[in-house]
């Protein structure tokens, strides 16, 4: 280990050198030399969600100095919403993690060499799967580094330190989208692109604010100069809500019987497309006899709505010439949510909104590269939207990567869900956790962190080591953010961006590429990653494993090329190098299934895992608070003005009649509780949650202490969004 110690270190084209003393070595380890950044501008697509707002960054005397919105790209159009503007100010907290950090025998993190850190993690990875097997380690990364990055970490874990195990904070957002897209169009493919939003003239919105969510797609809309319906399907009245045309406030997780509903009443009208079902579909007949039973009547009972409402819903889809629909989290997270997903797709491809301007069955993604991990991460699928299942692409992937084959596991990763259950069943003794925040966001926290103790080895790799997981580590490894390199990311709308490094990591902190890198060498796997010297070149790896995929992108010629273009949608193969900057699938009516045919896919409704009783006679929904708050808040908290704009204490929302009920008023401390357990929270008493539903931001801890673990079955993604609850005033006053 020390022999390798003294030889190594990165050179500035990635290269290792052998020249360094020991000294050095140990310090400056593995780090990438500090580059003289030009004055002037450089564009970088924004760090947080999946919109990928391009933002100039002012650089002067070799620092970030500023940031605005860039004025000419096709996303945001000089456009930022305030976590963008405060992009930098995350870069310069106090608490970022700066050493790497070791748990020492009295229980404390202490600061120790790179060198040591990566002694203990090979040693003891190792040590693991020598004594409980290959399959008993796994890591779970993330949306939120570039695409570089995830293929980097994908083919260093998965074909260099064998294991089987990997799934990202991506299955908590969007395995849904992704399960009921390949099932119902035979790849992961969301169809559109941003200007559909200018192009409808019926625009729904179904479990998705983006006011809150994704605020320059909401500019978007508000450039539609059609005057659109703009429709929302969300229990609660939104900020997106009140600033539609229709709010349709159904009752929670009745969205599956709804959409059947209105396929009911398109059909009995004949409102349907039947050209476009007769050329580009398959089981339409089925799904018409299944539907027959969702009457107006029983949809009304179920879903809260009114018939009035049911109809006119109906009546404005037909009556649209150009009807988008969307859908976010109010969906994707569901017990039922994969065939609610299909539902909502169902609807699309059954009136020939599909492939056209202004249409489609759009989910919206999450985090700034969630579409990047869908495809590059190797977790839920073999680089490039292959499978591990197939060995045909087993051998395809070696031969593109000059690896053997047997490298490649045979069988696919664990679900998150499961590798966390694997742990409380002693399968998985070791973890390696990746830019995500588990122990604050992960379904029942509570259990989670009982869990996490009967690791016999947890590491965590973050910017900040005062997240609720880093604190819990072994291990911590110090990483770059965003702004500190380089690489791709791909937002929504498919469109691969570029980002840049602005600014110096601190102290010690390495990005997530020269960590990996560096594990590879002490690993001693290094040597199928000959090629693998930096982002740039990485690129055009990625580019070769997507080739001939759907989501192919061998026209892009390289980093330049996505500079110059600002951005570019897969596919881009060499053919369509003078595309038109915005692009959307499906326009020939061709599916990726091998008869190029879309799939009507459906299912009987289930019932609620928990419903509300006398007990919990509340159901609680959870979300986004406010546009400036990012998930766990580990970086906009970072921000003294993103922080003045948002309540600082854990707050609930209650309707103003439940309130009066339960003598609750506004902003005092009130104690909710679930099966799970009970926190104490403020009131906000509001009118915009109906009687009968609380509403807690996830940005809180304090939420998912109360969410309950039940996952849709297909895309095994947890059902954050409703569970039965009870509020009282403060039990512990
Ligand atoms: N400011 C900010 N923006 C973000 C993020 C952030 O943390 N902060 N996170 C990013 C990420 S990773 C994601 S995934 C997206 C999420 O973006 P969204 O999905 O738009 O946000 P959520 O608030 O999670 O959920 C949307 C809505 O679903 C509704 N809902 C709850 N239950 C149901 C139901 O049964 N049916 C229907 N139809 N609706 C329901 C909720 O009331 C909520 O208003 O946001 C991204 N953008
Ligand atoms: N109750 C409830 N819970 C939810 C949801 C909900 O709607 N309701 N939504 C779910 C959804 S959709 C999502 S996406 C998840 C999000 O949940 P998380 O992924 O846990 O949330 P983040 O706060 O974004 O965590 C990202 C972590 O990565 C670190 N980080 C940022 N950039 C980098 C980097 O470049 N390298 C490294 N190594 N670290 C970095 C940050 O400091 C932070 O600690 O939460 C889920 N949890
Ligand atoms: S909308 Fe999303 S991508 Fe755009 S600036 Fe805000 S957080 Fe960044
Ligand atoms: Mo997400």
């Amino acid at each position: 280990m020390k022999e390798r110690l003294k030889n190594f270190i990165f050179q500035s084209d990635g290269k290792y050198t052998a020249e360094l003393k020991l000294e050095e070595a140990s310090f400056g380890l593995g780090k990438l030399p500090t580059r003289l950044l030009p004055d002037g501008v450089s564009k970088s697509i924004c760090g947080y969600c999946s919109v990928g707002c391009s933002l100039d960054i002012h650089i002067k005397n070799n620092q970030a100095v500023n940031l605005t919105p860039t004025r000419h790209y096709p996303v945001n159009l000089g456009e930022a919403c305030p976590k963008g503007w405060e992009a930098l100010t995350p870069l310069r907290a106090m608490d970022r993690a700066i050493k790497p950090l070791l748990r020492n025998p009295n229980g404390q993190l202490e600061p120790v060499t790179w060198a040591r850190a990566m002694e203990e993690f090979v040693n003891r990875f190792v040590a693991i799967q020598h004594k409980y097997g290959k399959g008993s380690v796994a890591f779970i990364s993330t949306g939120q580094f570039t695409n570089e990055e995830m293929a980097l970490l994908g083919v260093l874990a998965k074909f260099g330190m064998g294991f089987l195990h990997g799934d990202g904070n991506t299955r908590q957002c969007m395995a849904t989208a992704v399960t009921a897209y390949k099932q119902s169009f035979g790849f992961d493919a969301p169809p559109y692109t941003y200007k559909d939003l200018e192009e409808s003239d019926v625009i729904v919105f179904v479990g998705a604010n983006p006011c809150i969510a994704h605020p320059i797609l909401w500019q978007r809309v508000c450039m539609n100069p059609n005057h659109p319906e703009i429709i929302v399907v969300d229990p609660r009245k939104t900020e997106t809500a009140m600033a539609a045309t229709r709010h349709y406030a159904l009752n929670p997780k009745s969205d599956l019987t709804l959409f059947y509903g209105l396929a009911q009443i398109l059909i009995a009208n004949g409102w349907i497309n039947e050209k476009y079902i007769n050329g580009h579909t398959i089981g339409f007949a089925d799904f018409k006899n299944h539907v027959q039973l969702f009457s107006p009547d029983l949809v009304s009972q179920k879903t809260g709505l009114s018939m009035d409402d049911i109809l006119e819903f109906a009546e404005l889809i037909h009556r649209g010439k150009r009807v988008s629909f969307w859908w976010t989290m109010g969906v994707n997270q569901g017990y039922e949510a994969v065939r609610t997903a299909q539902a909502i797709i169902n609807l699309a491809l059954m009136t020939g909104n599909i492939g056209r301007p202004g249409t489609g069955a759009n989910s919206i993604t999450g985090q700034c590269n969630a579409m990047g991990s869908r495809l590059f991460s190797n977790t839920t699928n073999l680089l490039g939207g292959h499978d591990f299942l197939n060995s045909d692409h087993r051998k395809k992937i070696a031969d593109l990567l000059n690896i053997k084959e047997d490298c490649i596991p045979r069988q696919n990763s664990l679900a998150y869900d499961q590798i966390i259950d694997g742990i409380i069943q002693n399968k998985i003794k070791g973890l390696w956790v990746i830019a995500t925040n588990p122990l604050h966001s992960w379904i029942e926290q509570k259990t989670l962190r009982e869990q996490i103790k009967n690791l016999d080895f947890f590491v965590v790799q973050d910017m900040y080591d005062t997240t609720e997981t880093a604190q819990s580590a072994d291990l911590v490894f110090p990483a770059a953010g965003w702004g500190e390199k380089e690489g791709t990311f791909i937002n929504s709308e498919r469109r691969l961006g570029l980002i840049k490094k602005v600014a110096e990591p601190p102290g010690e902190a390495k990005t997530d590429f020269e960590i990996f890198k560096l594990i590879a060498y002490y690993w001693g796997c290094e040597q199928l990653f000959t090629e693998w010297t930096s982002p740039k070149e990485v690129f055009h790896i990625l580019k070769r494993i997507a080739k001939g995929q759907p989501c192919d992108i061998s026209g892009i010629k390289d980093y330049q090329m996505l500079e110059d273009r600002g951005g570019i949608q897969w596919p881009f193969v060499l053919a369509q190098e003078t595309a038109e900057p915005e692009r959307r699938l499906f326009a020939d009516g061709r599916y990726y299934h091998s008869d190029g045919k879309a799939r009507f896919i459906f299912e009987e409704i289930k019932n609620n895992p928990e419903p509300v009783c006398d007990q919990y006679p509340f159901t609680l929904l959870t979300g986004r608070g406010s546009s400036v708050q990012w998930h766990t808040q580990t970086r906009t908290a970072k921000s003294k003005i993103l922080r003045m704009l948002y309540p600082q204490q854990v707050y609930v929302e209650i309707n103003t009649d439940d309130a009066d009920r339960y003598k609750i008023r506004n902003s005092q401390w009130v104690t909710v509780a679930t099966r799970r357990g009970r926190v104490r929270a403020k009131s906000f008493v509001i009118p915009t949650v109906k009687p009968g539903q609380l509403f807690m931001p996830m940005h809180y801890e304090q939420t998912n202490q109360l969410t309950l673990s039940s996952f849709d079955p297909y895309s095994r993604q947890p059902s954050y969004k409703t569970c039965a609850a009870r509020i009282s005033i403060d039990e512990w006053e």
